[in-house]
C-alpha cells in the first residue's frame, strides 16, 4: 500500500520535471524554418506586413477588410477580469468564437504554414479574440507589467493590427532574447517560474536592469502581422489613444491549459 502511494508520488514528481525539461528542438525547428523567421527564433519577434504574408494590400483584401469590421465593432465597454483595466476584449471563457475573418485568419494557407514552421509540426489554438486597449490612467495594470506567459513552453503568440500602433497607443514592450531557450532566458525551468503573475518593483529592478538595451515596443502599420513568442518578459504599452487588434495564442499539443471557449461540464452534463 505504502509502496504504491510511494510509487504514484515519484511518478507524478518525474512527470513534471519531464514537462519542464521537455527538448523544445529549438535548432531543428529554426534550422528549417524560412529565413525571414529568423529574429522571431533569436529575438522572439518577428513582423510581417500583411502583404508580405498574403501577397495582397490590406486595403485590397476581403479578409483583412473583414477582420477590421468586426474589430471595430467589438465594445469599448470594460470586460471582467485583471486586464479589465485597459482592455476590452470580444469573447468570455466557455463563448464560441463566432467571427467569420478571426477564425478564417487561422485557416489560411499562408498562417498555417507559417504556424507549421514555428512549430516544427501541429499546433493548438488555445485563444483567439479582439481587443482594445485604451488609456489606463495613472498608473500600470495587469499585463502592463512585466510577465511571461505560462500556457506552454512553446507558444506562439499573433497579433493583428487593424490601425498604425507606437508608444502612443500602447504597443506591447518585450525584452529580446529573453523566451524560453533565447541567449538572456531568466526563466531557470520552462515552466513556472515567473510566469503566470507579474514581476513587482523590486525583482523588476535588480532582473532586468542588465537588460534595459533589450527592450524593444512592437511597434508597427496597419494590417502587420506580429508574431511573439510570449514566453518572453512582456508587457502591454501604457499609451493613451486606443489601440485594436486580434489577439490568437498557439501552444505545442503538449499544453495542458484547456482552449478558452471551452465550458467545463458543457457536454454530458445530464445525469444518465
Ligand atoms: O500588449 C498587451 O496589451 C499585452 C499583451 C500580452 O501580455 C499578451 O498577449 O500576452
Ligand atoms: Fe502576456
Amino acid at each position: 500500500m505504502q509502496d504504491s502511494l510511494f510509487f504514484k508520488i515519484a511518478l507524478k514528481i518525474f512527470r513534471r520535471l519531464k514537462a519542464r525539461v521537455r527538448p523544445l528542438h529549438l535548432r531543428r525547428r529554426a534550422s528549417s524554418a524560412p529565413i525571414f523567421m529568423k529574429p522571431l527564433f533569436e529575438d522572439g519577434i518577428c513582423i510581417l506586413p500583411w502583404h508580405y504574408v498574403f501577397n495582397k494590400d490590406p486595403e485590397d483584401c476581403r479578409l483583412y477588410l473583414l477582420m477590421k469590421r468586426e474589430a471595430e465593432a467589438l465594445s469599448t465597454d470594460l470586460s471582467i477580469g485583471p486586464k479589465s483595466k485597459y482592455l476590452s476584449n470580444k469573447y468570455s471563457p466557455g463563448e464560441a468564437i463566432t467571427d467569420l475573418g478571426l477564425l478564417s485568419f487561422v485557416h489560411t494557407p499562408e498562417i498555417a504554414f507559417l504556424l507549421f514552421k514555428y512549430f516544427g509540426g501541429n499546433s493548438i489554438m488555445l485563444s483567439a479574440d479582439y481587443w482594445k486597449s485604451r488609456y489606463a490612467g495613472e498608473c500600470r495594470t495587469g499585463s502592463q507589467n512585466w510577465h511571461t506567459d505560462p500556457e506552454d513552453p512553446l507558444m506562439l503568440k499573433i497579433f493583428v493590427y487593424f490601425a498604425d500602433v507606437d508608444e502612443s497607443n500602447g504597443a506591447t514592450e518585450f525584452i529580446k532574447k529573453t523566451q524560453v531557450g533565447g541567449d538572456c532566458c531568466i526563466r531557470p525551468w520552462h515552466s513556472k517560474r515567473l510566469t503566470g503573475y507579474y514581476l513587482n518593483q523590486e525583482l523588476e529592478n535588480c532582473k532586468l536592469s542588465h537588460l534595459r538595451d533589450h527592450v524593444i515596443s512592437a511597434n508597427g502599420r496597419e494590417g502587420d502581422i506580429v508574431l511573439i513568442n510570449t514566453t518572453d518578459l512582456h508587457r502591454g504599452g501604457f499609451g493613451n489613444r486606443d489601440r485594436c487588434m486580434a489577439n490568437y495564442t498557439f501552444v505545442s499539443p503538449h499544453c495542458q491549459f484547456e482552449p478558452r471557449w471551452m465550458k467545463i461540464d458543457s457536454v454530458g452534463s445530464e445525469s444518465i
